[in-house]
């Protein structure tokens, strides 16, 4: 029996358009970053809030990846940045194809940075590189203190970890400093940085990590 292996077929055309998307983004000098982490967890929370930090020195642009709704999208462009929304309908993650489409649509040549808000999830985003240069993977202490170390694929496959809502740590029994044990164990070469998008903690180490990478 000729058995095809569709998972793979589809992972490698979705490499070869992640690979194409970035040499857009290289082309017109736009420095991306994939935002990942699981539902509620605070991905939009922080792409506001770096807008906020680094909107006035920095063009940047955003790609707000939903199931169905636009309530991302709306939210960033009440930042006063360009934004394209993207519902992905079934699927749980978005894909290089999407992305690319979304790429046609953004001002580049006026952006700097481009933040890519995937759908949330800790599993499906991470075998579909979008062509973006970093990963940030942001979880939040009320998804329980295990989820690190149940999720190891996407700490591993990330550039930057974000414990957010620490302000909440105490009143949902989590301990943080058991997340941030479990991400270095699982990647020790991971930066780990611990938030509060609400009372605007760790911030400023983000802004830090996001300069240095991008070389902006
Ligand atoms: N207490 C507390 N709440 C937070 C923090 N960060 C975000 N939130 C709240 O958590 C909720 C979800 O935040 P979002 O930024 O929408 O999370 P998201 O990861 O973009 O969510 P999805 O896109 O739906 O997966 C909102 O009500 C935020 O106000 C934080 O540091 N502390
Ligand atoms: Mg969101």
């Amino acid at each position: 029996m000729h058995v095809i292996d569709v998972d793979r077929d589809i992972m490698e055309i979705n490499r070869r358009i992640s690979e194409r998307n970035q040499r857009v983004l290289e082309e017109n000098n736009v420095f991306g970053f994939d935002v990942l982490g699981a539902i509620g967890s605070g991905k939009t929370s922080l792409i506001e809030a770096l807008v906020g930090r680094i909107g006035k020195k920095l063009g940047i642009g955003a790609i707000a990846g939903d199931v169905i709704s636009d309530a991302d999208a709306s939210r960033l462009k009440r930042c006063g940045i360009p934004v394209i929304g993207l519902n992905t309908g079934r699927e749980c993650h978005l894909d290089a194809h999407l992305v690319e489409h979304a790429l046609e649509s953004l001002p580049l040549k006026d952006l700097d940075i481009l933040f890519i808000e995937n759908v949330g999830n800790l599993i499906c985003p991470v075998d579909f590189p979008l062509g973006a240069h970093r990963r940030i993977v942001v979880v939040s202490v009320s998804e329980g203190d295990d989820t690190v170390e149940k999720h190891p694929m996407i700490f591993l496959d990330s550039d930057l970890a974000v414990i957010n809502k620490i302000d909440i740590a105490e009143a949902v029994d989590a301990s943080v400093e058991k997340m941030e044990y479990d991400a270095k164990r699982i990647n020790p070469r991971l930066p780990v940085i611990k938030t509060s998008m609400k009372k605007g903690i760790g911030l400023n180490e983000i802004v830090d990590w996001i300069r240095k990478e991008s070389n902006l």
